[in-house]
């Protein structure tokens, strides 16, 4: 293992400078960040799950950031998300674009006619609190393969109802546990965890699983890394 380690952390010295990084904004601390995300990508598996637990380990689990897209006094209100919610989610769509060979929309009936997966693991927050819930949904792959994603793909971009912009590398898009949710312990996913489909991005911490997830699109590069880095918070952040 050390012997791997090794080779790994050789390895990421060598090819750091020529395999593209996320952004660091000319911030200088943002270098570290590169360094976890090239180390992690080096000396981890890239099919490495992460832990799943039984489902009598289901805990309570707050619900945190945005509650409700629609509310009208929230920070970012949609009224398109508010009409979708008031009709049940039946002409909600995901839209699937960027570089695919079929770009389209998918409904959630459409979602949950593809194989589901259901994982037990571990939300970790930034601000320090963890719970552990059960997710049933599409894995992401099932979703591109639809799509057919082009050999110049290099990252997902994933955008939401109350305007969060993400995106995450093609190991993580095409990880097993990396799945659009559509249900949690057992039920439709609740209004407060992101319904009707938030993303659960297993490896890493919790605000990459965006919830109200309505658009992903497939990428050549992540341009500005989107809004989490703006805000000072890591690209990547594997856990
Ligand atoms: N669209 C969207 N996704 C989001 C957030 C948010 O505010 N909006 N908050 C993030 C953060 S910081 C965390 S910890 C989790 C919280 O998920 P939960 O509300 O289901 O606990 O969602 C993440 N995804
Ligand atoms: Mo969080």
């Amino acid at each position: 293992m050390l012997t791997s380690g090794v080779t790994g952390l050789s390895a990421l010295l060598l090819t750091s400078c020529s395999r593209e990084m996320p952004p660091t904004y000319g911030n200088l601390l943002r270098c570290s960040d590169n360094f976890t995300y090239g180390a992690q990508r080096s000396v981890l598996s890239d099919n490495a799950l992460a832990r799943e637990y039984s489902v009598a380990d289901i805990s309570s689990f707050p619900a945190t950031g945005t509650v409700d897209p629609g509310d009208p006094t929230g920070s970012s209100p949609s009224a398109i998300y508010r009409q979708l919610q008031e009709g049940g989610f039946a002409n909600y769509r995901l839209e699937v674009g960027g570089a695919v060979a079929r770009p389209g929309a998918f409904s959630l009936s459409e979602l949950k006619s593809f194989a589901s997966r259901t994982q037990v693991t571990k939300h970790v927050c930034e601000e320090g609190w963890s719970a552990i819930g059960q997710w049933t949904g599409v894995p992401l792959s099932l979703v591109l393969d639809a799509a057919g994603i082009l050999p110049t793909a290099r990252f997902i971009k994933y955008y939401s109802f109350d305007a969060w912009e993400d995106s995450i590398d093609m190991i993580d898009a095409l990880h097993p546990q990396t799945i659009l949710a559509y249900g949690m312990n057992g039920r439709d996913l609740p209004l407060r965890h992101g319904a009707p489909l938030r993303l659960r991005v297993e490896r890493q911490i919790g605000y990459k699983s965006m919830k109200f997830v309505n658009r992903i699109e497939v990428a050549e590069s992540i341009g500005d890394g989107g809004d989490n880095p703006k805000h000072g918070w890591a690209w990547f952040v594997g856990i």
